[in-house]
């Protein structure tokens, strides 16, 4: 029996989308919803742990790395960042923008599946349902903003006001917030509604044979169901093909090499560079405002931190003990290169002739003027990984101008912001 109160707010309802009778569709109801909010309840716990693995991968607590203005108790979590193994990067960050671009179909699926909800009318019938609501609007909006920034930013669409990673980090806690309230919420419900069908069975229901849910409590299920023109089967299958185009339009990105051409999703040009300095470049010398004179015979090291500041010409770096990493470049976008080549000096000899043997960290400055990426700091592990270099050539070639001549930073599993190209100074601090 409706009460009296549900009855007038009835009475009270505008016209429109805002009747329960306005939305018709006999696949709505809470199975349904249920199946998308199941997978989303996994990606969006595995895009939270892969998200907070980049932060950490970022070293925000050194100098000149951390991109949030501030960062408080959200830090709480932070550890070294190891270099070992040295695909990590490249799996956890191509994961999360995978992932996320797979999520796109289902959220908007989910979205679709709970529509009428938005209409409620009146807003809010007891404090308890306002703060429900206000909940939701966290949680749509957060939602949205993280999936819109994202995918902005991997397109390289920098039209934030203020930059991505403070938004789409501060973002991204908002959103767990709101995703918190919901699941303690509403995990009963849907694991209730998932039982109430099944799936399999599900899967073999053609349009014809295709029956609304019965009337739940959460007014999910249509009071006016038209005739089906679509299966539930027909719908999953739906959002599965457009997570799978999703996927394997741009997956080549992550993957690189010749599969990188499948990546049409892919903003970046697909190929860059000639033969062994062929592979993807981030920013162009022109683009980064840095010219071939600026990296020509006049271009020393500057190595400080210790006694005495030295210079280095890049014949001095060539006389040094020369060490070939194979490794990858993965860039926080989600694309990444196979392992190159790169042969160079020893992060830790440079330490070591620089007078500072056991250094905590280094600041790295590039010849590049301004930009976010022109200065960064390394770790301690990272410095004294044997693998971790001063690249000079890759390939078996000199390094191109657009990846970093005459030297630039290689460290395993370093997000590819912290490999800094067109280096000029490095300043070791015990
Ligand atoms: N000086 C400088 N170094 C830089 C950058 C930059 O813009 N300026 N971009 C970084 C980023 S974001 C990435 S992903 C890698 C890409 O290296 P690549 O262009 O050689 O592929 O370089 C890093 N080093
Ligand atoms: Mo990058």
């Amino acid at each position: 029996m409706p009460s009296r109160v549900q009855r007038l707010a009835e009475r009270l309802q505008p016209p429109g989308p805002f009747r329960r009778s306005f939305w018709r569709s006999p696949i709505r109801g809470p199975w349904l919803t249920a199946v998308f909010g199941s997978v989303l309840l996994v990606g969006v716990i595995a895009m939270f742990l892969t998200g907070l693995l980049s932060y950490a991968a970022y070293n925000p607590d050194l100098p000149e790395n951390d991109l949030t203005s501030d960062k408080g108790l959200l830090g709480f979590y932070l550890f070294p960042w190891p270099t070992d193994p040295v695909w990590l990067y490249r799996f956890t960050q191509g994961l999360h923008v995978l992932m996320g671009l797979a999520l796109i179909p289902v959220l908007l699926a989910k979205l679709w599946s709970v529509i009428p909800k938005l209409f409620d009318w009146p807003p809010a019938l007891s404090p308890a349902q306002a703060l429900e609501r206000l909940s939701l609007l966290l949680l749509v909006g957060g939602a949205v903003f993280q999936f819109v920034t994202g995918v902005a930013n991997i397109q390289l669409w920098y039209v934030f006001p203020g930059d991505f990673y403070s938004l789409h980090f501060y973002g991204a806690w908002v959103f767990m917030a709101a995703f918190v309230v919901h699941v303690v919420l509403r995990l009963g419900r849907m694991v209730s509604a998932l039982r109430s069908r099944s799936l399999r069975q599900e899967l073999r229901t053609d349009t014809a044979a295709t029956q609304p849910e019965p009337p739940d409590p959460d007014d999910l299920v249509s009071p006016a169901p038209a005739a089906a023109t679509i299966s539930r089967r027909g719908v999953i299958g739906l959002v599965g093909a457009g997570s799978l185009t999703l996927v394997l339009l741009s997956f080549g990105q992550s993957i690189g090499g010749p599969l990188r051409r499948l990546a049409l999703l892919a903003p970046r040009g697909q190929v860059i560079g000639d033969g062994p300095n062929d592979f993807q470049v981030n920013k162009t010398a022109a683009e980064a405002g840095v010219t071939a004179a600026q990296a020509g015979s006049g271009w020393r090291l500057e190595l400080g931190g210790g006694p005495a500041p030295q210079l280095l010409s890049r014949d001095d770096l060539l006389a040094m003990p020369q060490h070939t990493a194979r490794l990858p470049i993965a860039c926080v976008e989600g694309w990444s290169t196979p392992n190159q080549a790169w042969t160079g000096v020893r992060l830790r000899d440079l330490a070591g002739l620089s007078g500072v043997p056991e250094p905590a960290t280094v600041l790295v400055e590039s010849l590049q003027e301004g930009g976010a990426f022109s200065v960064t700091s390394l770790r301690r592990n990272q410095i004294l990984d044997p693998d971790a270099l001063l690249a000079l050539r890759v390939n078996g070639a000199e390094l191109s101008l657009d990846h970093g001549f005459p030297a630039r930073v290689i460290v395993p599993a370093n997000p590819g912001v912290h490999n800094t190209k067109w280096v000029k100074q490095m300043t070791f601090k015990a």
